[in-house]
């Protein structure tokens, strides 16, 4: 039976699957629903997902919402790669680790900024704040101790990180580079302490 993606290329964790989907070459049969159209709260899609919210997927009959989910279920199912969601016991509560507290700590307060239109400076700075917390953790603590989120090889968390936070840069807020100007006003020699 196929799997059926009800996706909306627009919305970040909509990506994280759709690529996901293909760098696995995972077949499935793709709905569009336009949310600038209002489509996902129109009777057609909430026959599939009552929440009203993408990205879905409907297995047979069995639904599944929500990215992260989504992601694993399709990661278990389709026997994806073992690097995406790793099989020993600490490498993957890592990933589950990032996956619950992403919620709250990047997903909200990245749609929060994308949404801040028409973009208004002070509020704009004010979101995201509540971002950069987040932002500095992952930078100066995580990727500081290796090269990917949870393990040595890129897993489920760095593509649902780089999804949500890529977003910005449509809103003209590119997060790569604020961070790499921090770093550069906090060690303006690049690191070094000496000449
Ligand atoms: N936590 C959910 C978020 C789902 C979500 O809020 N999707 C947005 C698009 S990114 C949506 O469908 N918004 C429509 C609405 O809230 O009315 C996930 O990761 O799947």
């Amino acid at each position: 039976m196929v799997l059926e993606l009800f996706l909306d290329l627009y919305s970040p964790p909509c990506c994280a699957i759709y690529i996901f989907t293909r760098k696995n070459s995972i077949p499935f049969e793709m709905h569009p629903v336009e949310l600038a159209q209002g489509e996902h709260l129109k009777p057609k899609f909430l026959k599939v997902n009552p929440l009203g919210k993408v990205p879905a997927l409907m297995d047979g009959d069995f639904l599944v919402a929500e990215s992260m989910a989504i992601l694993l279920y399709l990661s278990h199912k389709c026997q994806a790669e073992a690097h995406w969601y790793p099989p020993e016991l600490q490498a993957h509560t890592r990933v589950d680790e990032y996956l619950v507290w992403q919620h709250m700590a990047i997903q909200l307060p990245a749609t929060n900024v994308y949404l801040c239109k028409p973009v208004d400076a002070v509020q704009l700075e004010q979101l995201l704040g509540k971002l950069t917390p987040a932002l500095q953790h992952l930078d100066q603590e995580v990727l500081a101790a290796r090269p990917f989120l949870a393990t040595e090889q890129v897993s489920l968390e760095d593509l649902m990180a780089f999804m949500e936070l890529m977003q910005l840069t449509a809103v003209g807020c590119d997060l790569f580079l604020r961070l790499a100007l921090a770093c550069c006003v906090a060690s303006p020699c690049g690191g070094h302490s000496g000449p």
